[in-house]
């Protein structure tokens, strides 16, 4: 009786749309996700002009007391915390229910989790905003920031936590359903990237709970300095494939329908992620090469690892291009290279995620030269790091976001992508600004220029550096011209987009599918026992050192 007496267009809206709810909360995350990357990329820019002498931030004054610091951490926290984690999370809840074609199980818990998270997100947002969480986005004691910011930040990443819930509740409804059969692609990638991360924020949790926290409520005196970094990079490692993991899911399960193919080999995208389920985590001390307190033996065994963890990602390089060639050559394109013009280069998504693959090949190499024992204490700490995750985080990354956000806002909404030659020109300007910016920020590095230094005002500045940083500050400016076109198609895509009805979701089959994929790869228990098994080997000692030796002795500092 009741379904009769409700009006006639609710019911047959729901029916239309099975997954209004994830649509709305994709949505919703994506728009805080592009307002924290609108300021955060403000102050990128400010960053390169006052490396160039170009002091913006003494104009800002009364809104940013805390000067070039302040912004870094606006920097660092807006893009690689809060952009990153809302977009996954809005687009991990869509594509985990569009890939199993059955809606959360749990609606309530799905809008628990966005709201929990932007409870979160507040609550650090107003100390950094007050000067007075000016402690970059790796927050290493001594610094210390108010209270508030370490709860908020625990805040969100608790709130995700309840996406791999509502994903596990989804998926044991759905196998109910489907016994025998193989999850979906993308859902499987969704669900090992929420494990993986949710098992990689046991060090960040602890920190939190156990050290900063407690510390800066002031209930304890004073803190361990090196149990609370390499508790740190615990996470603050594998986060990086948790940033990563969803462009990878648009390279493999929707670019190569994009791009008019197939995926090439799905058994071996679901290897892939396996290994990064049980890699990803045990490998932070390449972050502390330099640092004291960690025995040498452990920091080689890290360093070994990571070279592991290279392979997964190797594999993506065959994969993905396997699956270009493949759509190259069914469109027409012929000879050993040139099948690579006939991809869809006027498909504004298309190239723009291309394009974050290429420059992914390079933060990828400097990467490996990261994470070598002896290079890394040539390029630690200086603008050279900069450079890599600019091409990783700031390219792979954000860029690919970008792409996905292309056919993502149009489907969400319902309207055309306002312009796609916008679109274009974006990935265009993005390409050039990046790999611009990028090469001489690696360039200063070898040159000594230190990152996260107010560059501009120190008085040794050398003249190799002066000669170099006018170009890194060109890519940035190009950057930010190309940040400018994509906000603007996508407020132009919400007011005065053409509505088109009936779009769908570029899901791509597979040259080798499902059919080709054994049983252990579509089971997640196997790779999350290998993963709890390597960072109990990897971690272990370390952590057993540490904390039995650990002396809570240093006060904070607030040295802004
Ligand atoms: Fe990293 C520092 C090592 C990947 C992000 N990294 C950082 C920091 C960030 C970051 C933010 O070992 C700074 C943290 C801080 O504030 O201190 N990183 C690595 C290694 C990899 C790596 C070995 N990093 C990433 C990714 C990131 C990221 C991914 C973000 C998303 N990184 C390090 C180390 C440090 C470090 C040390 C510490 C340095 C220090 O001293 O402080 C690897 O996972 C990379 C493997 C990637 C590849 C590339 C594969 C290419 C693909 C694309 C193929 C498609 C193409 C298209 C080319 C091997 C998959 C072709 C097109 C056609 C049309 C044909
Ligand atoms: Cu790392």
């Amino acid at each position: 009786m009741a379904v009769i007496a409700r009006p006639r267009g609710a019911v047959s809206e729901q029916v239309l749309d099975r997954f209004a709810t994830e649509k709305r909360l994709a949505g919703l995350n994506i728009l805080v996700a592009f307002i924290a990357l609108s300021l955060g990329g403000l102050m990128g820019v400010f960053q390169i002009l006052e490396y160039n002498g170009i002091d913006l931030y003494s104009a800002v004054k009364p809104v940013l007391p805390g000067g070039y610091y302040q912004g870094l951490t606006l920097h660092g926290v807006l893009n690689v915390l809060v952009f990153t984690t809302f977009y996954i999370i809005g687009f991990l809840t869509f594509i985990t229910a569009k890939s199993l074609d059955k809606p959360l199980v749990n609606k309530g818990l799905g809008w628990f989790t966005f709201w929990l998270m932007v409870v979160g997100l507040l609550m650090a947002a107003v100390p950094i905003l007050m000067n007075r969480a000016t402690v970059l986005f790796t927050f290493y004691p001594p610094l210390r920031a108010d209270g508030f910011y370490y709860l908020g930040l625990t805040i969100v990443v608790v709130g995700t936590y309840f996406l791999l819930l509502n994903q596990t509740l989804t998926y044991l409804a759905w196998r109910k359903e489907n016994q025998g059969a193989k999850i979906p692609l993308a859902a499987f990638m969704a669900i090992v990237t929420m494990a993986m991360w949710v098992i990689a924020t046991i060090g960040i949790a602890s920190e939190m709970l156990f050290l900063l926290i407690p510390w800066s409520f002031g209930l304890v005196p004073g803190t361990d300095v090196i149990l609370a970094r390499t508790l740190f990079w615990f996470t603050g490692h594998p986060i990086v494939y948790f940033w990563l993991l969803p462009a990878y899911i648009s390279w493999y399960a929707l670019i190569p329908k994009q791009a008019g193919g197939k995926l090439f080999s799905e058994p071996m995208a679901r290897v892939s992620f396996v290994l990064f389920l049980v890699l990803s985590a045990p490998i932070g001390i390449h972050h502390q090469f330099t640092d004291p307190g960690i025995s040498q033996i452990w920091k080689l065994v890290h360093f070994i690892f990571t070279v592991g963890v290279f392979f997964p990602s190797l594999l993506t390089f065959f994969n993905v291009v396997a699956s270009l060639e493949y759509a190259g050559r069914r469109r027409g394109g012929k000879g050993w290279l040139t099948w690579i013009f006939a991809l869809p280069w006027k498909n504004a998504s298309f190239t723009t995620q291309v394009f974050a693959m290429f420059l992914f090949a390079f933060g990828g190499t400097s990467g490996v030269i990261n994470a070598s024992y002896n290079l890394n204490l040539v390029v630690h700490n200086t603008a050279w790091i900069s450079g890599h995750f600019h091409l990783t985080v700031g390219s792979a990354v954000a860029l690919t976001f970008m792409g996905i956000n292309y056919w993502f806002i149009p489907y969400l909404t319902g309207k055309k992508l306002f312009s796609n030659t916008m679109g274009l020109a974006q990935a265009w300007t993005w390409i050039i600004g990046m790999a611009t910016f990028s090469h001489f920020m690696h360039m200063l590095g070898l040159l000594g220029m230190p990152r996260r230094t107010m560059v501009g005002a120190a008085p040794y500045v050398l003249p190799e550096w002066k000669a170099f940083l006018p170009f890194a500050l060109i890519g940035g400016l190009l950057m930010f011209v190309s940040a400018i076109l994509f906000f603007l198609n996508m407020l132009l895509t919400l007011s005065a987009g053409k509505p088109e009805p009936g779009q769908e979701v570029p899901f791509a089959k597979a040259v080798s599918g499902p059919e080709d994929v054994p049983v252990v790869l579509d089971r997640f228990w196997p790779w999350v026992l290998g993963g709890f098994i390597l960072i109990a080997i990897n971690y272990g000692p370390t952590l057993y050192f540490l904390i039995t030796t650990a002396r809570f002795n240093i006060p904070g500092l607030r040295p802004w």
